[in-house]
């Protein structure tokens, strides 16, 4: 994170506040796109004295008040849903915090786009490794999803268009590789032959979307592990967080990104990506526990991509990741020159990995959809 966001943000987090003094303002989170803060107050814990400052990165989110518009929408449909059926355990909605002038964000003078949001007591965690951490994953995305299948997903705005729509991340990795000059490294050829032997399988969501056979839902876009918030005592699913990406899209989508991000007991950032595989076992405790959530409003036709979303969502985020460090690193936060080649590498063995257990998943996936 940039040092003047640092500064910045202690300058930015007094126009939020909704009490008391502020005592701390610190980075806070491994989040890839924003960047985040945590604002602590000199207020007693039961008021609340804590809450989330975030600077939206707008170079990937031009639109703030699509953003900001959508997150209103869905925390508010989540209210609703939540009053007209009670739950029984914690669930929580990150409430948008408004600016002191009553806006859902605030522009500063040099153009940032700030916004607050209200602090839910949860851990987060990178990867699963426990099968009661994975049955909350695929409770939490069960949950999140069936609170906002009230809204019309017209009603959402696209924030960020084209996303997950694996063709177009593929058309970008064609033009960017044809500018590169230097000579491939050994990774680098690897990478771009992977992409290359499944070129021809990037449009199958898209075209099951065009011909109706897949239709478009509100979904959450981004449910990977360190999104979804944990009670600390009772390690129950309390919220899943970021909702930037939450506009019409496929399940499949939040499907994939769940599975390649819970089924990773590596995780996305290990340097040690030759050792990456895909845990099966881990699949079938998310998948029950997201489908006995998700099964009242999913197709015969959905569970039928069920599979293939897991694979191809792997092999885009890999595009994704190959692609920018191709590109200079101009999209994700990176740590240094060669961090999206090691993330790259890591989803395209994981990629690899699900496709030689495709026929387990499948019978799997079938015998989970009809128990
Ligand atoms: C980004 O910002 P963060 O870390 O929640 C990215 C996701 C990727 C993820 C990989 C808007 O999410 O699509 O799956 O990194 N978000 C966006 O860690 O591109
Ligand atoms: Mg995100």
């Amino acid at each position: 994170m940039l040092p003047t966001a640092i500064r910045v943000s202690a300058l930015i987090a007094p126009q939020f506040k909704p009490q008391g003094q502020i005592l701390t303002v610190e980075p806070f989170g491994s989040g890839n796109v924003n960047d985040t803060f945590l604002v602590r107050l000199d207020i007693p814990a039961s008021d609340g004295n804590h809450f989330i400052l975030q600077r939206l990165n707008t170079q990937v989110f031009p639109d703030p008040v699509a953003v900001m518009g959508n997150m209103r929408r869905c925390t508010e449909a989540m209210a609703i849903a939540l009053q007209q059926n009670p739950m029984e355990r914690r669930w929580e909605i990150p409430h948008i915090l408004p600016h002191e002038s009553g806006a859902d964000f605030y522009t500063d003078e040099r153009g940032q786009v700030w916004r607050a949001i209200a602090f839910i007591a949860g851990t987060s965690i990178d990867q699963i490794s426990t099968p009661q951490q994975a049955q909350e994953l695929g409770y939490g995305l069960g949950q999140f999803q069936s609170l906002i299948q009230i809204i019309p997903p017209e009603d959402l705005a696209d924030t960020l268009p084209g996303f997950h729509i694996t063709p177009r991340y593929l058309a970008q990795y064609q033009q960017v590789v044809a500018t590169v000059q230097s000579p491939p490294s050994p990774e680098v050829r690897h990478c771009q032959a992977f992409i290359g032997d499944r070129a021809s399988t990037v449009g199958i969501l898209e075209t099951a979307k065009a011909k109706g056979d897949l239709t478009l839902r509100p979904i959450h876009g981004d449910p990977k592990v360190n999104n979804l918030l944990l009670d600390p005592h009772t390690g129950q699913a309390v919220t899943m967080v970021d909702l930037d990406t939450v506009k019409p899209g496929l399940i499949h989508y939040d499907v994939g990104d769940c599975l390649r991000s819970g089924c990773n007991p590596l995780g996305e950032e290990t340097a040690d990506w030759e050792k990456v595989m895909f845990d099966c076992d881990r699949a079938q405790i998310i998948l029950k526990a997201y489908l006995d959530l998700a099964r009242p409003f999913l197709t015969p036709q959905d569970g039928a991509y069920l599979y293939t979303g897991i694979r191809l969502i792997t092999f885009e985020l890999g595009l994704r990741f190959f692609t920018d460090y191709l590109a200079g690193n101009v999209y994700f936060h990176v740590q240094d020159p060669e961090h999206n080649l090691r993330r790259a590498l890591v989803q395209f063995q994981l990629c690899a990995s699900i496709e030689a257990q495709a026929t387990q998943l499948e019978s799997l996936i079938e015998s989970l959809l009809n128990p």
